[in-house]
């Protein structure tokens, strides 16, 4: 076996007897199913398809791909080819991807046909891609029919690649800023299995996985496709949006046993069980939650319906997959755990001195799936890749007794009164306020230009007017007198990246 993830990750399961084993289900009414043995084989025959094309090793391959079984067979089709699949956000406009278009310098473009109108102007207008595929529909003018890319296309073996290699890249939507591209290496997804595919959720052949977080995220990547195929398990896939109806469909359909979803979804789904009197019955065993951090509200309320805990963890696309996590039986709500087996963390003040358990310091990591670098941008790459060490940006801190407790990100504290104040430690407090469904705080100047803490809510219920004097003495009464928000603003949603992260600094601009 060669490093080529493509060895370990599909043509593995031949070998081991999983030919006829479902490995992806489409989660929807007439949804398709694809084997292992299928996926084997199609990946191979996408490999084909892509020499055919001309398209070179470690060349680029644009992925517009909704989570439908496509998505599969063209992720590891491209690895087996030694072109370099680039999962792309499915929720952008059309400017971004141009600019991605333009920076990774994709040579080809997978397109699923639902996304052709967003899609098309920017693909039409890139100067560097050879071949446009769209996945079921019309292919309109100047691209190709997935069954005719895929006609006739002799099937190719996986490339014989080092573990050391490239083998994908991920855009980073970051909280702020344009998308960067992090670039991976055969090795990694591997490692993300081994520490914490297999040291915390424990994930077995017989697992039925659901991920609301698509597999464009690298969240939904580990969680949807690289963990249930280490151990050969079943992945359900959904093109949809995920809302509290849709999940509560797949959960009493389809009958996962894990299911990984992001704060905001869980909070949605337990206030429609509240409001319907009842949740669906599913036989989960794990569920895991990651993008932001989970306000412990929810994970209690969540493990008094399920009997089942939320993992909440942490992770980046920098680094793959979750590095710190909370463990089965050792949950502690409102913390984020403890550092994952495989991986070291560590908090550092500003000038790079190790903070001691009481204090409050940026993240950094340490662990063998973190990113090779960001394409093209070296001084990003400096600054964040540290020798073995990433910088996660994230403020942390560290309790005496081992645990983190996420306090923002490094640009997002602030200080009130000279202390600093965590808009984490505020938010968490808002929505335990009972009509408060999800929250968000940012520092604004009051009239003596002193910032306070500026609180943006979105409420459960916005018929039922809700008390301000009532809201700010519940915060005072429970965090402490300076923290309480000065300003209260209600909205209907918060601005989030698609990882589900809180974009304070969109929040900050209308403050
Ligand atoms: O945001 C996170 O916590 C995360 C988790 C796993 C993989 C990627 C990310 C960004």
């Amino acid at each position: 076996m060669t490093g080529n993830a493509a060895n370990w990750f599909v043509d593995r399961h031949l070998e081991e007897g999983r030919g006829d084993k479902p490995a992806f289900r489409e989660a929807w009414d007439g949804g398709r199913e694809l084997t292992y043995g299928a996926l084997a084989d199609s990946a191979s025959r996408v490999a084909g398809a892509l020499a055919r094309a001309g398209i070179m090793r470690e060349e680029r391959a644009a992925m517009f791909v909704l989570d439908q079984i496509e998505f599969p067979q063209v992720f590891w089709g491209a690895i087996k080819a030694g072109v370099l699949p680039v999962p792309l956000n499915t929720l952008l406009a059309t400017d971004i991807y141009r600019s991605i278009l333009e920076d990774s310098r994709a040579a080809i473009a997978f397109v699923s046909a639902e996304l052709l109108d967003v899609v098309l102007p920017a693909v039409r207008a890139s100067d560097h891609l050879r071949q446009i595929v769209v996945i079921g529909g019309e292919a309109p003018d100047g691209t190709i029919s997935w069954d005719d890319f895929l006609q006739g296309a002799e099937p190719r073996e996986a490339v014989v690649a080092s573990a050391d290699e490239v083998a994908f890249w991920l855009y980073s939507s970051g909280s702020t800023g344009a998308p960067k591209g992090v670039r991976h290496v055969h090795g990694a997804l591997q490692v993300t299995c081994d520490t914490f595919g297999r040291d915390v959720l424990a994930i077995r052949e017989d697992d039925v996985v659901f991920s609301a977080a698509k597999l464009f995220f690298a969240y939904g990547l580990g969680n949807g496709m690289s963990f249930p195929m280490s151990v050969g398990a079943t992945s359900l896939l959904f093109k949809g949006r995920p809302t509290p109806d849709s999940v509560s469909e797949i959960l009493a359909t389809y009958q996962p046993t894990i299911y990984y979803g992001v704060p905001t979804l869980f909070a949605a789904m337990l206030h429609k069980w509240e409001a319907d009197g009842a949740a669906p019955k599913a036989p989960l065993r794990v569920c895991t939650s990651a993008g932001e951090a989970l306000p412990a509200e929810i994970g209690r309320k969540w493990k008094a319906l399920w009997g089942v805990d939320i993992l909440d963890g942490v992770g980046s696309t920098e680094m793959l997959h979750i590095f710190l996590s909370n463990r089965p039986g050792e949950v502690e709500y409102g913390t984020s755990g403890t550092a994952v087996p495989g991986y070291e963390v560590r908090l550092v003040d500003e000038d790079g001195h190790d903070v001691p358990a009481g204090g409050v310091g940026e993240l950094l990591v340490r662990g063998g799936s973190s990113a090779a670098d960001y394409w093209n941008q070296r001084q990003k790459t400096r600054t964040t890749f540290e020798g073995e060490w990433t910088r996660t940006g994230d403020k942390y801190e560290l309790t005496e007794a081992g645990r983190y407790i996420y306090c923002g990100r490094t640009d997002d504290m602030f200080k009130v009164s000279g202390i600093w104040v965590s808009p984490f430690e505020i938010e968490q407090a808002l929505v335990e306020y009972p009509c408060v469904l999800e929250a968000a705080v940012v520092a604004h100047r009051d009239s003596d230009d002193l910032e306070k803490p500026k609180a943006f809510i979105v409420l459960k219920n916005t018929d039922e007017p809700f008390e301000l004097d009532g809201l700010k003495s519940f915060i005072k009464d429970k965090i402490g007198k300076w923290k309480y928000p000065r300003w209260v603003e209600v909205v209907e949603d918060l601005p989030k990246t698609a990882t589900g992260k809180i974009q304070r600094f969109k929040l900050r601009e209308l403050a």
